[in-house]
């Protein structure tokens, strides 16, 4: 197997560039004829060999200036050039490639959706549609002429402008676009195909009118609104808060039912998973539509920052990613809920990227090493990149972080950039030394903060010592001390907030931990204060602090931070998990202790405070975000204590619940802040009441009277999981009413495959042959073999070692139609260190299966070689 790793030292600026190219497409699904026509440039003058990336097609011809040239060498992935005796500054090359898109079950390059084409190209995407430098530093006006019957694909987009068009006699017709921006390869983009369009227009803030057209299947208008309204909110957002401006006169959005990601932020031509385009009522919950519209802005806001500004290299994906988050995070929170939107991000960054910081595939933000870029779009490159760039916000402040945004825009315009450009701009625009701060993009791992205080009455002084560690990771070692901005607050024992300061002296409320061990006093506190630590999460790092419950729930009832509330709950429940599941080991009775018990009611009772706040509270963490915080995970004692948990809950809450479970209506269902509020708390008490004698009722009753998907979700997720005598009416009912709807039936394949039964896999197994069931959908594959995999923790990894026969044989499928879906669905059995002796043994039995696919993909290779090293 080909499977050269790549290290980022080794970055060399190509010897060649592309200054224009011109593509014309003969469409079709068997088989079309690609001719590229790229304009190169030499850069260096002493280069005699030209390398271009390309495989999985079928080469015809090429042209150099127009005469026949074959001084070529062709491997499986390249065709390299000889040019000695041609030195001219600049010639043209003219490709011919041929190329199936019907049988592209990778779903990238150029693939079948459905009834339509459509193409994917980042990371390395764009090789499969014709010999190119494929590479992001490489950057080229596209003009892109298709041509293509049109009975079957009356639309037929690309980049930027429209520009012609035109039928031919046969029954086809081309259009031709050009985009005047130069762009990376990754970031072209071609589609074709019957759809429904919905049109507005978007005025700029500088007047000009923008074409805004979005593209969804045939019958699918009545779910496009929604993502519409998210554009023209995220393009006006970007232009008040960061100024930046869209630049094309049409901006395209088109929806596609095969699509391996979320979306794709192509020049002036998204492509999305219709997952996080389609919406309505009846289709979506609200946590869907939430994530269309953070969707939508995210790939909106990679025009400037992504695309006007792109990278030089996809080591530097994060410069681009880490700092997109960032800005569709804080537009979610401008738009939404700041505080609900933070710990959404906070769970997801603890559960997901600590793991990943603790296994196999360890990586700073800015990788050193890749063998598959493809791999390397993660949480740590995504969620904890977007970190970095909050903590640089932190310390900053919002003008000094706006200002060098300003800076890295002007100096970077239209080039391929580095991540130290863009911390050379913040930096210089803000006269500051971000040097320590650096560190950050180079270095793996979760760091740990040990934390200690001492109260001295005498002299009112308070005393925090701050201890830095990062335990070594996979990739790395060593580890060097960072710079660590640590917000805290401090309260006296009746809640109340203390000044924090030194001598007289104010001292900021984030301090600068910078060294390993470190000191900070506290002047004028009168009587032991509870500490606030890391608020609002300001930084990526575990903390060590030995809170009692007492402390705990001062936070939790005082706390002026919605943040900081939630977060001593967080704290709170494990410390109960913990005790709990030690107790299942010992085969000794679980208790909860009444003082939290009482915590929660009081919480529970005063939920007019804040409705959300009230919900994430009593919201339980997921098996998975508990096991995070163990060494060696037990999925059944995580299981029995946290269903022991929910159940003890529901009894001490019960009527508390119901009261309010009834005093909440909705009638007519609005996706609105309050609204959504509202219906969350509802149907929390809903999930708990679940588990008393009073379940099977209230969901049988909700589930009849809903009149949205939220509502219907929230019924039968409970019904699933509480095993309710109503669940199989429920589900029966649910899969008649949308068994033609994958988008829909998702929500009840993941349902079924998370289900608390002993035969669940069974069931799984069964439901791959279901008809709305699409082995080449990662959509399904995702929601049903996923869920199976990431959120069944206890039947996932059953010690009989059945779950991961199951996904090693579908990954051996897989290995060969998709890859890239591959490699995601396999993480699950790459953190075997993190089990029991048996359990390891067999996740690495299955590992070492993998491992002798004969014909094993870059994409696997890279994760199962780095777990069994
Ligand atoms: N840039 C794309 C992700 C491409 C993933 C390639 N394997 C979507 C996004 O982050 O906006
Ligand atoms: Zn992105």
């Amino acid at each position: 197997m080909l499977a050269k790793a790549k290290y980022r030292k080794d970055y060399r600026q190509p010897d060649f560039t592309v200054t224009d190219i011109f593509l014309d497409f003969q469409l079709d699904a068997q088989r079309t004829v690609v001719t590229a026509k790229t304009h190169f440039q030499r850069l260096n003058e002493a280069a005699n060999s030209l390398r271009l990336d390309g495989h999985s097609f079928q080469f015809s011809s090429i042209l150099l200036n127009d005469a026949p040239f074959t001084a070529y060498v062709q491997d499986g992935e390249s065709l390299t050039l000889d040019l000695r005796g041609i030195d001219a500054a600049t010639f043209q090359l003219t490709i011919v490639t041929i190329l199936k898109p019907a049988d592209n079950t990778s779903l990238q390059g150029l693939y079948q959706s459905g009834e339509g084409i459509c193409t994917q190209c980042e990371a390395e995407g764009f090789r499969q549609i014709t010999y190119m430098l494929d590479r992001p530093d490489v950057l080229a006006r596209y003009t892109t002429k298709i041509t293509a019957d049109k009975a079957k694909y009356p639309y037929l987009l690309s980049n930027g402008n429209r520009i012609d068009g035109g039928e031919l006699e046969d029954g086809r017709h081309w259009v031709e676009w050009h985009d005047p921006f130069p762009k990376p390869s990754y970031l072209f983009a071609l589609v074709a195909g019957d759809f429904d369009l919905l049109t507005d227009t978007f005025i700029t803030r500088s007047g000009r009118e923008v074409a805004l057209e979005l593209y969804v299947d045939r019958g699918n208008l009545n779910r496009a609104s929604w993502a519409m309204e998210s554009l023209k909110k995220a393009m006006r957002w970007d232009e008040e808060r960061f100024g930046l401006e869209y630049d094309l006169d049409i901006y395209m959005i088109v929806a596609v039912d095969f699509f391996n990601m979320g979306a794709m932020e192509n020049k002036g031509l998204n492509i999305f998973n219709s997952k996080y385009v389609l919406a309505n009522p009846q289709t979506a919950t609200d946590d869907d539509y939430l994530a269309i519209e953070s969707v939508i802005a995210h790939e909106y806001f990679h025009n400037w920052t992504g695309n006007r500004v792109t990278c030089r290299d996809w080591f530097q994906l994060s410069l681009k990613e880490g700092l997109t988050v960032f800005r569709d995070q804080e537009f979610s929170s401008d738009t939404g809920s700041r505080a609900v939107k933070r710990i959404q991000d906070v769970k997801l960054l603890r559960s997901v990227q600590f793991a990943e910081d603790a296994g196999p595939m360890a990586h700073p933000i800015r990788p050193e090493k890749v063998i598959e870029m493809n791999n390397f779009y993660t949480v740590t490159v995504y969620e904890k990149g977007a970190e970095v760039i909050r903590m640089l916000h932190t310390l900053l402040g919002e003008q000094g972080f706006q200002k060098g945004m300003r800076l890295y825009i002007a100096e970077n315009d239209g080039k391929a950039a580095t991540c130290e450009d863009f911390v050379s701009a913040m930096e210089r625009a803000n006269e500051l030394d971000l040097n320590q701060f650096r560190r950050w993009y180079s270095q793996s791992g979760t760091p740990e903060l040990l934390i200690s205080d001492a109260y001295d009455e005498k002299t009112h002084t308070y005393r925090l010592t701050v201890s830095q560690s990062t335990p070594p990771t996979a990739d790395q070692m060593e580890k060097v001390n960072l710079h660590i901005p640590l917000k805290i607050a401090l309260y006296d024992q009746k809640g109340t907030r203390q000044m924090l300061q030194n001598d007289g002296n104010p001292i900021h409320e984030v301090l600068n931990v910078t060294e390993k061990d470190q000191i900070f006093e506290f002047h004028g506190i009168y009587g032991r204060p509870v500490p606030a630590l890391l608020c609002d999460f300001s930084a990526p790092v575990k903390l060590d602090y030995d809170y009692t419950n007492a402390q705990l729930i001062t936070l939790l009832q005082h706390a002026d931070n919605s943040f900081c509330r939630w977060d001593a709950a967080q704290m709170l429940l494990l410390n109960e998990l913990r005790r709990n599941v030690s107790h299942y080991q010992q085969g000794e009775s679980l208790e909860m202790s009444p003082e939290v018990l009482n915590a929660l009611a009081v919480v529970l009772q005063n939920y007019e405070r804040d409705i959300e706040l009230t919900t994430l509270i009593l919201t339980l963490p997921r098996e998975l975000e508990f096991a995070e915080n163990f060494k060696t995970i037990d999925p059944d004692g995580i299981f029995a204590a946290r269903e022991f948990m929910l159940r003890t809950i529901a009894e001490h809450l019960k009527d508390t619940l119901v009261l309010l479970y009834n005093h909440i209506r909705l009638e007519n269902y609005r996706i609105e802040g309050q609204d959504i509020a509202l219906r969350a708390l509802k149907n929390l008490c809903l999930n708990y009441i679940g588990y008393t004698a009073l379940g099977n009722n209230f969901v049988h009753k909700h589930y009849n009277n809903a009149n949205n998907m939220t509502d219907t979700l929230a019924a039968l997720s409970i019904a699933c999981r509480a095993a309710l005598p109503c669940r199989d009416t429920l589900l029966a009912d649910f899969e008649q009413k949308w068994q033609h709807d994958g988008l829909v039936m998702d929500k009840w394949f993941a349902l079924q495959a998370t289900r608390p039964d002993e035969n669940v896999l069974e069931i799984v197994q069964q439901l791959m042959d279901h008809p709305s069931f699409n082995f080449n959908n990662p959509n399904r594959l995702r929601s049903l073999v996923g869920s199976f995999a990431n959120q069944n923790l206890k039947a996932f990894h059953n010690i009989n070692g059945s779950g991961y026969r199951f996904l090693t044989d579908i990954l051996i499928r897989l290995n060969e139609s998709n890859p890239q879906v591959a490699a995601r669905l396999v993480e699950p059995l790459l953190r075997f260190a993190r089990f029991d002796a048996q359990r390891q043994t067999l996740m690495k039995r299955a590992l070492e299966r993998l491992s002798l696919i004969e014909e094993l993909s870059k994409d696997l290779f890279e994760k199962i070689e780095k777990a069994l090293q």
